[in-house]
């Protein structure tokens, strides 16, 4: 069977990616199943810089069709913030971190830590805190690469209500479904997420190569 690559390091990213791509007759493997431990270096300029580096990464590593999502939280009274930097969006390293882990690329920051930073920031700033997920997926094959995007509108609220999903999903509301990202079952969550969107962006071209 053919086998499609989820080159991402984020457990909570594989797991809805599963779920989205389960469509496709391929295998979906995951660098873990590989043995593949790759970090790369997301300094890119945009969403699709650092998908296609992440995508291309994975694919000569493994010889495989690659998936990568590159994704953030973009918050209007932030002007935007964190973005692209959502992953790695931390207080001043004067603060000590509640994690006790000072090691590591994201500097021991844990996601909790992140939520309650952008809060602290956030604090005094007229409400509603409108913001916006955005996904670009990238998909590496036979030295080529092609895009997706998708995006999921809502606001940022003061205090932290679920346990589902991952990151910022503990504070961002979707009003018209009257709860946060961490209070949908993944079911919901993939019908209406930014990476869902953006993967269901992606099909025509991951049919194309797998299907033909
Ligand atoms: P990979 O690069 O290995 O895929 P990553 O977590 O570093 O994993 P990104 O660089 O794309 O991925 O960072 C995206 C960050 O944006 C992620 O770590 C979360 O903090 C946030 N984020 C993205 N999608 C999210 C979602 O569905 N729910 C909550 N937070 C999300």
């Amino acid at each position: 069977m053919k086998k499609l690559l989820i080159a991402t390091n984020n457990k909570g990213k594989v797991k809805e990616l599963r779920d989205l791509l389960k469509v496709l007759n391929v295998q979906l493997v995951t660098p873990a199943d590989l043995n593949l431990n790759l970090e790369v270096e997301e300094d890119g300029e945009t969403y699709a810089e650092n998908a296609e580096k992440k995508a291309r990464a994975f694919a000569q590593a493994s010889g495989l069709v690659s998936l990568a999502d590159d994704s953030g939280l973009e918050v209007d009274a932030l002007d935007g913030a964190p973005g692209l930097h959502s992953a790695r969006y931390a207080p001043p390293l004067t603060l000590s971190p509640n994690s006790g882990n000072l090691g590591g690329a994201r500097g021991g920051w844990t996601d909790s830590d992140r939520r309650a930073y952008m809060l602290e920031n956030l604090r005094g700033k007229p409400r509603p805190w409108t913001a916006h997920f955005h996904a670009t997926i990238a998909v590496a094959f036979d030295g080529k690469v092609e895009f997706a995007e998708g995006d999921c509108y809502g606001e940022i609220i003061p205090e932290e209500r679920g346990n589902n999903g991952f990151g910022y999903d503990p504070i961002f509301f979707i009003p018209e479904l009257n709860q946060t990202m961490a209070e949908l079952d993944m079911e919901t969550k993939n019908r209406i997420s930014h990476r869902a969107n953006a993967a269901r962006n992606a099909l025509p071209v991951l049919k194309k190569i797998f299907e033909g």
